[in-house]
């Protein structure tokens, strides 16, 4: 599973010429490839992205490039990504049916996945930076993180099955390797590709001279890289998941491994608070308040709906090898108590994540535009500051978060101090 010599870059221009005998899209769009009209829509940091319309319908066609596209051929990465990353669909898709785009078609030569598009779906960050609300948000998030992290597992699945799975997957080698130097360990020192905006270095420094946060953070990526409880999105940020006012899906799980229960409601949970915190740079102060107040909320409700949707699939889906009923319910003993243990662990390596997703995006490479489209430096440094503290906190007492509500309510303290 290497480069290989036939891959050939796609553009707009020649996706017409190379794509138009394939039935799985022709079938979709149309077969007139005088009438399909192409444009790149890319706007991630690794592959190309094209919509193709045409009389029939719309597809996605997404295409790996051989390099780190936000950086250059400087930094190489294997094609062979595309294949997990449709195989990981594959699976969500199964796990969480409807939530995920289908697969039309995989050519593992050419790196290229042509799928589903959503209309009228539009990034979910856009709208966070925009203000505007998603009903259902928090029940689609709630559930996709439940069902995906209990049906991935061996709570539910058969453990041959489970195990070639996490076989399979780790020969993904240099995605992971990717998280696990931008996201655990490069915040936490001076590494080569990390920027932060000017006015932090404070506390950047204090964050990077904190050995006791780092040894947190490097236990999180432990856990990681050795705890295959489920398949995780791996990737689950506000521009993982596509929405309309109503109705949201999510997207792009190339980063997809076998890791953690808690780690994809953790990442996003960091997201939303990113979001959160950006707040005063794109809001008036009319809608400020309000709006915050929704993205709390959502957070909640997120979490609230994965313990339901959880619990269900504990009482009706619990056909694994871990805590079977053969221990608990034939016996005439509840789990209810179990589960919620199980739920609580959970809980607690998502706090950690989430924590440490919160440093990366703006100490690491990969920052994100709910603060990067902050112009006024001196404005973005505060909100930053805001979130790095909080970060800190989570990752250094993420025991005392022992329930949701007191994690927002963590946020609305750290959103009214001022930490440069
Ligand atoms: C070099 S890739 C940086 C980031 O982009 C992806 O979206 C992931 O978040 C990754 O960490
Ligand atoms: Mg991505």
């Amino acid at each position: 599973m290497d480069q290989n010599n036939t891959y050939e870059k796609l553009s707009a221009d020649t996706l017409a010429a190379r794509l138009g005998g394939l039935a799985a899209v022709t079938d979709r769009v149309g077969a007139d490839t005088s009438k399909w009209m192409v444009r790149e829509v890319g706007d991630g940091n690794l592959n190309l992205v094209f919509v193709l319309e045409g009389p029939k319908g719309t597809v996605i066609v997404k295409q790996a490039l051989p390099y780190v596209r936000l950086v250059g051929d400087s930094w190489p990465l294997p094609l062979y990504r595309a294949f997990f990353e449709h195989q990981a669909l594959f699976r969500q898709q199964e796990r969480a049916p409807g939530m995920v785009p289908e697969v039309f078609h995989f050519d593992k030569e050419q790196a290229l996945i042509v799928m589903e598009f959503y209309q009228p779906h539009i990034i979910l960050r856009g709208k966070l930076i925009a203000g505007e609300t998603v009903r259902n948000l928090p029940e689609m998030l709630g559930a996709f993180c439940a069902r995906t992290a209990f049906r991935g597992s061996e709570l539910s699945m058969a453990s041959a099955e489970k195990k070639a799975d996490v076989g399979l997957f780790s020969g993904n080698v240099e995605i992971p390797a990717i998280t696990e130097a931008l996201v655990f360990t490069d915040p936490y020192y001076d590494a080569e590709m990390n920027h932060h905006t000017p006015g932090l270095d404070a506390i950047v420094a204090k964050v990077r001279g904190n050995a006791l946060l780092k040894q947190r953070a490097q236990k999180m990526l432990m856990k990681l890289a050795s705890n295959t409880e489920t398949m995780v999105h791996g990737d689950l940020h506000s521009g993982s998941i596509m929405s309309t006012d109503s109705d949201s899906r999510v997207i792009d799980p190339e980063f997809a491994q076998y890791g953690p229960m808690g780690f994809d409601i953790g990442m996003l949970t960091a997201n939303f608070l990113m979001a959160y915190f950006s707040q005063p740079a794109h809001r008036d102060a009319a809608d400020l308040v309000g709006y915050q107040a929704w993205i709390l909320e959502t957070i909640r409700e997120t979490f609230d709906n994965f313990n339901t949707e959880f619990k269900h699939l504990w009482k009706t889906e619990r056909t694994g090898m871990l805590y079977p009923k053969a221990l608990f319910e034939d016996q005439g003993q509840s789990s209810d108590a179990v589960c919620e243990s199980v739920l609580a662990d959970i809980l607690q390596d998502a706090v950690s994540f989430c924590g440490i997703e919160m440093h990366r995006r703006v100490l690491s490479l990969a920052h994100n535009a709910d603060f990067e489209t902050i112009e006024d430096t001196g404005l973005r440094a505060r909100l930053e500051a805001r979130n790095i503290a909080m970060g800190a906190e989570l990752i250094l007492n993420s025991d005392t978060i022992t329930n949701i509500a007191a994690l927002t309510a963590m946020a609305e303290r750290f959103n009214a101090g001022d930490y440069l």
